[in-house]
């Protein structure tokens, strides 16, 4: 197949799934065009079927903001001509999905591109709920031939909240590859960070409100209190001097290392001893699939699509978002018993592998495409424009 990819190509899950599903397809002999306005950060500068379209926007006086969506249109509706495309897969319905149905009717009719977009999260449950975003965004997906979610949670949320009918929706997890998240594939330098006697508790994201920054601060400290131990934050965002303040309030800035963005997660999390989630909302919580694959037991909230990820008790425990208190129980009581530590990493590899490898998951948008492409899921557009007014 030639399959056009589109994504957020900065540090974010999205982008992540989004390349990496673009890599393992082309590994697969299928065509891989990437369309967005930067290389995505995980995509190695060269790799064979695999080709980067960057989107420019046009300045002009009179465009005060730039018009990123319709030159997105106009890249694809190019590179869908010209590399002839079989599907476009758009990751984040805002603004993808919309550029991607205007490439689409530019295409005119008689073409046979067909358009997949996969929610991710925010999409569904934030922005895509402002006012003014709402009816767009339902537009967008509804003329989608094919809709993937992360998660059955984001699949129960888009139906709950856009009227979107549940049988035109496919879940398909996020993955994760267990040749590269793997214990022991890299050189561990703990002791660049940590004592001997000290654990390494590690928490990585975009620092957006959602995250609970304060919290991850709060749940170490507790944690410091009983484990000699310090805290990896990695990645960066808005919520960073939250962390800081947090940290210098609770008196343990000594026991907190900021690393900023990392561009080999993978490397850093095999070092890791523990990870923490405690999100406000996660659709699905990439990160914790990413900590399991690396043998690291999560400590999470039990917010959205996370018990699809992480087994209680099994490859870590969850708690109430805000329970700092309960949430740093658990990871006390994962940090000081060495068996319960290794049979959760043991477990934790296993289920990342077994449910979430890519190899299995991978196969399963191959099939999902080959459905689209034979017509099979596209519900009719009329019926479903008809839906868009009920409320
Ligand atoms: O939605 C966002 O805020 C960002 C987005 C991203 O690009 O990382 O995160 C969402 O997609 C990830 C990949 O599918 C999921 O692992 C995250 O749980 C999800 N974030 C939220 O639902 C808050």
């Amino acid at each position: 197949m030639k399959i056009g990819i589109t994504c957020y190509p900065t540090y974010g899950g999205s982008g992540a799934i989004a390349t990496e599903l673009g890599i393992e397809l082309s590994k697969r002999g299928h065509e891989i065009h990437f369309i967005s306005y930067a290389q995505p950060f995980r995509l190695p500068h060269f790799m064979p079927r695999v080709y980067f379209h960057e989107v420019e926007t046009t300045r002009y006086p009179l465009f005060e903001h730039n018009n990123y969506s319709l030159s997105l249109a106009a890249m694809m509706h190019e590179v869908a001509l010209r590399a002839e495309l079989d599907l476009l897969h758009v990751h984040y319905a805002i603004p993808h999905a919309t550029s991607a149905w205007i490439a689409r009717e530019m295409l005119g009719s008689g073409h046979p591109l067909k358009i997949v977009t996969t929610l991710h999260g925010t999409d569904i449950t934030l922005v895509g709920q402002e006012r003014s975003y709402f009816d767009i965004t339902r537009f967008s997906i509804q003329k989608s031939d094919g809709i993937t979610a992360v998660s059955d949670y984001l699949k129960r949320e888009t139906v709950d909240r856009f009227r979107v009918p549940g049988d035109t929706i496919e879940v398909i997890h996020n993955f994760v590859d267990p040749r590269l998240y793997r214990r022991g594939s890299f050189p561990c330098r703990k002791e660049t960070f940590l004592r001997p006697d000290e654990m390494l508790v590690m928490h990585v994201s975009n620092f957006r409100t959602v995250k609970r920054i304060a919290d991850v601060v709060r749940i170490f400290a507790r944690i410091h209190k009983q484990i000699p131990s310090k805290l990896m934050f990695v990645g960066d965002g808005p919520e960073r001097p939250t962390a800081t303040a947090e940290a210098e309030a609770l008196g343990i800035t000594d026991r907190v290392i900021f690393l900023g963005k990392q561009d080999s997660v993978a490397e850093l999390m095999t070092c890791a001893d523990l990870l923490l989630l405690p999100s406000a909302s996660e659709s699905f919580g990439l990160v914790a699939l990413e900590a399991m694959a690396s043998g690291v037991p999560v400590v999470s909230s039990n917010a959205g699509g996370l018990p699809e990820v992480v087994e209680d008790g099994v490859t870590g425990h969850m708690g109430s978002v805000g329970d700092v208190e309960a949430m740093a129980e658990m990871g006390v009581s994962i940090l000081r018993d060495n068996r319960k530590w290794l049979a959760m990493s043991v477990a934790s590899q296993k289920v990342a592998a077994e449910r979430f490898g890519v190899d299995v998951i991978v196969p399963q948008y191959e099939r999902y495409y080959e459905r689209v492409l034979a017509d099979a899921p596209a519900p009719p557009a009329e019926s479903l424009l008809a839906t868009a007014g009920d409320d």
